[in-house]
């Protein structure tokens, strides 16, 4: 059996929250059509976040419909298996399974119960003579049982020995967390928002496992399990080739061979120059290595004060000397409070915090991400917002 393993699609999504990146999904999904008819894969499986978020506009969920359906007209015999990832609705993925099998696509929005039992006919789709797909979409924690309840269940069904591969959106512990902020709360990972599961914890009975969430591409340590990747760049930390994954398993307990198909992207993500530079020094160096390409640029600056209003129009201004770059950002990194003693404070409560005056935690988190403390115009500034909004809620 041979599958198309991608995730993460993320469309609609609104970059800084101005550029709309639709005709680089298109890009994208052209490129997607093209491996289709050439390598004619059994299956196509997106494991989640399809959607960049769970109220997409009716431009994007014609955009996903339209693209679809040409895929469906493409390869008619091949099944489309679509699961909902943790940015998604999942009635909203769910509402449109109906429809859409008739066509031979499989929206997988949730897990459902009827009383105790799970409804498992929805998460199993059959490749007659070819293998199985245990459909799974994002799940909350306390449904983790679902994966070896489904598993368990193929394996009754599954006489001939044919090829398992399952989805899954979540966190896998001791995954590489590239591109993503991750957290550590006794001992477990979190990484946007889900907390990491141990996949040992999974019966050994699937020949590959199609996770999405991670947009960092990997095989993990089993050799069966993988994170696919984001196929569209959706940020500066994203700094990877871009790409889909063919799998093909032979047979039930065989080895999956492997193979990422590179994707070129419309546009790219610059950050220059490449470390942290002082404004001016960063301005004159953008302006003598302005790129070539079409793509988004986050200008990397080295500063210990806050930057000047003007700072980003300076920008735009020398970045419309290219053609189809567009000015996303910049990135301020402070340098190091060298000799400055800062004096560690210690964390609070929750009920500690509920007690703390606004303006402590304001002040508190500004000298924790900014390493310095607010200068007095900002603290004046700070001081008033509180006061206009108490004196609005007493009124
Ligand atoms: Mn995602």
């Amino acid at each position: 059996m041979k599958v198309l393993h991608t995730s993460d699609w993320h469309i609609g999504q609104i970059l800084n929250f101005h550029y709309d990146r639709q005709e680089e999904h298109q890009h994208f999904l052209d490129q997607l059509g093209g491996i289709i008819g050439k390598e004619r894969p059994d299956a196509l499986i997106v494991s989640g976040d399809i959607y960049d978020k769970n109220t997409p506009g009716n431009s994007s969920m014609r955009f996903l419909s339209d693209n679809l359906l040409r895929i469906c007209d493409l390869a008619p015999d091949m099944p489309l298996v679509l699961t909902a990832g943790n940015h998604d609705s999942s009635s909203r993925i769910e509402s449109m399974s109906g429809v859409w099998r008739r066509v031979n696509t499989h929206f997988v929005g949730a897990a459902e119960r009827v009383g105790e039992e799970y409804r498992l006919d929805k998460h199993i789709i059959e490749l007659p003579g070819k293998g199985w797909i245990a459909a799974i979409p994002y799940i909350p924690d306390y449904q983790n049982d679902l994966y070896n309840i489904i598993l368990r269940e193929i394996h009754e069904r599954n006489t001939q020995n044919l090829p398992v591969v399952m989805t899954g959106h979540t966190t896998v512990g001791n995954a590489v967390f590239t591109a993503h902020e991750s957290v550590s709360f006794n001992g477990r990972d979190i990484v946007g928002g889900i907390n990491s599961m141990d996949i040992s914890e999974i019966d050994d009975d699937y020949d590959y496992f199609a996770l999405g969430h991670i947009h960092t591409p990997q095989t993990l340590p089993n050799g069966k399990a993988r994170y696919c990747g984001s196929p569209v760049q959706l940020n500066f930390k994203e700094q990877f080739p871009h790409s889909v994954t063919m799998v093909t398993v032979d047979s039930h307990g065989g080895t999956p061979t492997i193979e990422t198909i590179e994707l070129e992207p419309l546009r790219r993500f610059y950050v220059i120059p490449e470390k942290p530079a002082p404004l001016e020094e960063a301005l004159s160096y953008l302006e003598t290595h302005i790129p070539d390409g079409q793509g988004y640029v986050q200008l990397n600056i080295l500063a210990a004060e806050r930057l000047p209003s003007d700072t980003e129009n300076r920008i735009r201004s020398v970045l419309e000397r290219g053609e189809g770059l567009f000015y996303c950002d910049y990135k301020c990194t402070r340098p190091a409070a060298e000799g400055k003693n800062r004096v560690e404070k210690p964390d609070f409560n929750l009920s500690e915090f509920r007690e703390k005056d606004p303006f402590e935690i304001a002040e508190r988190y500004y000298q924790d991400t900014l390493q310095t403390d607010m200068d007095d115009t900002l603290k004046e500034l700070l001081h008033s917002v509180i006061r206009e909004v108490r004196e609005g809620e007493a009124r």
